[in-house]
């Protein structure tokens, strides 16, 4: 009888290449052994560890797929590896990462001048300068093709004026990556940086998700960027190209979360007995279980198989959605599981569940939401769009 391991039922790890697995375990010990010990306490301190980005670049976390500028050049599973690794301790660390990577040094590695490339890229690379995407204002989320934000052409450069909202790691940006729309209503990219003047990024205090990730608005009132700070590419497509990028991480991240629930919940009821025996000895319990270990066994295998076409150029939008939603919104779900499982101790952040819970709320709302996500696939089958 062959084989079966109960926490990698279908043999994941079979399906990777030797340099897969290398980064898996790299990850896997660096954010067990060094952001595991610090997360209880930035959670409840409502702080984030800065030198955290510095320590990923140090070990070629970020960027991880881009190709030179001191990035790894790894597969998209690989990066998908890493989400789920940093997201199996806390999904705030994955946020700060995969911004990093997918919404900052993506856009200026696909639609930067080799300028911007040489500028920003290695600094942002090994973490020295951190970066943040501004798309949501606050009266345009779910519908960013409502932005009022505005860039108006100027002698040598652009004037961006407006406010975007929900900004993860705008108060400790370096560089600000700006979705803005000109005076035809197209939508512009611009790298704006921190210093420049009318630029400030305000920190959202009273977060009761993400609380150990930084998160703030950026202000902007005529700030003056030049020319040569544009990214080349107009539209929506410029932010949406970006955005498959961090859903795609996210659909990965989701499920290390819930791994992360999963775990502790299968450990907690093997070690706690009630009515003289352990709980995990209850045909309820161990339905939850198998419910559990079903949902994030097929949830990564279609992050894989998406990863996989990917790197082979052969990925739709759709894909991403389908997978970031359901990926989300089945997190979501184990994790509240999993809290119950723990009784009264699950509403103690020692034991991490009820943490992972309330960050999959914001999971499952940014980057499109559940909703969204599932508007997307279905005027991808019908051919309405129903928003
Ligand atoms: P629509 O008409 O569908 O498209 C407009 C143009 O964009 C192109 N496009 C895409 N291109 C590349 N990839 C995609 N996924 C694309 N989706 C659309 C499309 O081809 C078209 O191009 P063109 O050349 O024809 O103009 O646009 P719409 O306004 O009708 O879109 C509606 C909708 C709902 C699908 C869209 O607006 C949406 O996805 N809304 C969700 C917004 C969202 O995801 N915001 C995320 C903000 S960033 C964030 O949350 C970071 S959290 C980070 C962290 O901490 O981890
Ligand atoms: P809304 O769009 O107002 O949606 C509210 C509800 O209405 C949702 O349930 C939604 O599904 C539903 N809804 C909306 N439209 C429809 C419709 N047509 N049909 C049916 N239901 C609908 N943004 C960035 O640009 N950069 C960042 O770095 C970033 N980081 C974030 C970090 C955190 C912690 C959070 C919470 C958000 C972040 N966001 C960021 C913003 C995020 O992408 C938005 O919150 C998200 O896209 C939803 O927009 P909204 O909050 O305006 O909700």
């Amino acid at each position: 009888r062959p084989p079966f391991n109960w926490s990698d039922p279908l043999n994941l790890t079979g399906a990777l290449s030797e340099e897969e697995r290398m980064v898996l375990d790299a990850a896997h010990a660096y954010c067990q052994e060094r952001l595991q010990p610090r997360v209880l306490s930035a959670f409840r301190e409502e702080r984030f560890d800065r030198e955290i980005l510095s320590e990923m670049g140090e070990l070629g976390l970020l960027g991880a797929t881009l190709e030179g500028y001191g990035c790894a050049g790894l597969s998209h599973v690989a990066y998908g590896l890493i989400a789920r690794e940093v997201e199996r301790v806390d999904s705030g660390y994955r946020s700060a990462m995969s911004v990093q990577s997918s919404l900052v040094m993506y856009p200026i590695y696909t639609f930067g001048s080799d300028a911007q490339k040489d500028k920003y890229l290695t600094k942002l690379a090994t973490g020295e300068w951190v970066g943040c995407f501004g798309l949501t204002e606050p009266d345009a989320g779910s519908d960013p093709a409502g932005m009022k934000t505005r860039a108006k052409k100027v002698a040598g450069g652009w004037q961006l004026s407006g406010s975007k909202m929900w900004i993860t790691n705008s108060p400790i940006a370096d560089v600000f990556v700006v979705w803005a729309k000109d005076e035809a209503d197209v939508i512009n990219g611009f790298v704006l940086e921190r210093g420049m003047k009318g630029l400030s990024a305000p920190a959202i205090h009273g977060k009761l998700s993400l609380k150990a990730s930084i998160t703030g608005e950026i202000v902007m009132d005529q700030v003056f960027v030049p020319d040569e700070n544009r990214l080349d590419v107009t539209g929506l497509k410029g932010p949406f190209s970006c955005l498959n990028k961090a859903r795609y991480g996210i659909a990965w991240g989701a499920m290390g979360a819930a791994e992360a629930c999963w775990h502790a919940a299968r450990q907690y009821t093997l070690d706690r007995k009630q009515f003289g025996r352990p709980l995990a000895a209850n045909q309820l319990i161990q339905l939850k279980l198998a419910n559990m270990q079903t949902e994030i066994t097929l949830g990564l295998f279609a992050a894989l198989q998406v990863g996989r076409l990917i790197d082979k150029g052969e990925a739709a939008p759709e894909m991403i959605s389908l997978i970031k939603r359901n990926n989300c919104g089945k997190a979501l779900d184990i994790a509240r599981v999993a809290r119950d499982m723990h009784g009264g101790n699950g509403i103690a952040d020692e034991f991490q569940v009820m943490r992972h819970m309330v960050n999959l709320e914001a999971v499952n709302t940014y980057e499109g939401t559940h909703d969204i996500h599932a508007l997307i696939l279905g005027r991808a089958q019908t051919g309405i769009a129903a928003f």
